[in-house]
C-alpha cells in the first residue's frame, strides 16, 4: 500500500521509533532458514544489537559474537546446548540466557519469531568480585516468562515488573516484561544513565521520548539512548506490555 512517505517511526540523537512498516529483513551469519529484523546496533550509538529473527520450520540460528538472551514471541523451537542430548523446548514467552562463547543452537519446528539480544559481557571489575561469592561470571539460563514471580514496579500494583534474569552482580544487563494495567503509567519521567532495548509486547499507549509523545502498540520497537527522558501511559482497555532491556549493574566508568 503506498502511504505517500508517512510513518509513526522516528530517528533522533536520543531514541529510535521503529513502527512494523519500516522494518527490513535481512540475512545474517549463522542464520539459516529465516531473516532478521534489526532494530538498533551501534551504528547509532546503543552499545548492544536487537533484533527479531523470523524463521520458518527447519530454520536455525546459532551462537553469535557475544552473550546473548532469546525471548520467543510466536511459534514452537528447541535450543540445543553443548553436552546435552536432550534439547530444551522453547514456546512463546519461554527465554534463555546464553553466556560468551557458549554455543547453542535454536531450531524452529513451526513457523516463529524470537526477540535476541546480543551485547559484548562487561566483566565486573575485581574490586566488587568479593561481593559475588562463588558464581564471578554469568550462567546459561532457560526460563518461562509466565511463570517468572511479579513484583509491583515502584510500589505500584498496577505496574507489574518480571525480571528475566537473576538478581546477581555476574550480570551486566537486565532484561524484564513490565505489564501496565488499563490506564496505568510510570510514576515519573525516567532520566538514567542505562540505555534502554524496548519490544512493545500488547496493548499500546503513548511513549514521551525526549520531547517527543508518541502512540505506541504492540509490534513497536523503542531504543532510548542513556539519560533519554522517558514516561509511558497505558491506553485502551487491554494491559500494555512489553519487554525491556538495559545495562545494569556497572559502574558508568566500568
Ligand atoms: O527499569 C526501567 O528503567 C524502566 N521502568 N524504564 C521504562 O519502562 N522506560
Ligand atoms: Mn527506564
Amino acid at each position: 500500500m503506498h502511504n505517500l512517505g508517512q510513518t509513526r517511526s522516528a530517528n533522533h540523537r536520543d531514541h529510535l521509533l521503529l513502527t512494523p512498516d519500516t522494518f527490513i529483513r535481512t540475512p545474517l551469519p549463522g542464520l539459516t532458514g529465516g531473516l532478521a529484523i534489526v532494530h538498533v546496533s551501534p551504528a547509532v550509538g546503543a552499545a548492544f544489537t536487537q533484533m527479531t529473527i523470523e524463521l520458518e520450520p527447519k530454520g536455525r540460528l546459532i551462537q553469535g559474537p557475544t552473550q546473548r538472551l532469546i525471548y520467543v514471541l510466536e511459534g514452537e523451537l528447541k535450543l540445543e546446548e553443548p553436552g546435552k542430548s536432550v534439547p530444551h523446548a522453547l514456546a512463546p514467552g519461554g527465554y534463555a540466557y546464553l553466556p560468551t562463547d557458549y554455543p547453542h543452537t535454536l531450531t524452529a519446528i513451526t513457523q516463529s519469531r524470537v526477540a535476541v539480544i546480543d551485547k559484548p559481557f562487561l566483566p565486573l571489575d575485581p574490586l566488587y568480585m568479593k561481593e559475588l561469592g562463588a558464581e564471578p561470571y554469568p550462567w546459561f539460563l532457560i526460563g518461562r516468562e509466565p511463570e517468572v514471580a511479579a513484583l509491583p514496579l515502584r510500589g505500584d500494583p498496577d505496574l507489574q515488573l518480571r525480571s528475566l534474569l537473576p538478581d546477581s552482580l555476574a550480570f551486566d544487563f537486565a532484561c524484564s516484561t513490565l505489564t501496565y494495567a488499563p490506564g496505568a503509567s510510570l510514576s515519573q519521567v525516567e532520566i538514567h544513565y542505562m540505555e534502554h532495548g524496548l519490544l512493545m509486547l500488547e496493548g499500546g499507549g503513548i511513549y514521551r521520548l525526549g520531547d517527543h509523545w508518541y502512540p505506541t502498540t504492540a509490534g513497536d520497537f523503542i531504543w532510548m539512548a542513556p539519560f533519554c527522558p522517558q514516561w509511558f501511559g497505558a491506553i485502551g482497555k487491554q494491559p500494555a506490555k512489553y519487554l525491556i532491556c538495559k545495562d545494569f549493574n556497572r559502574h558508568p566508568l566500568a
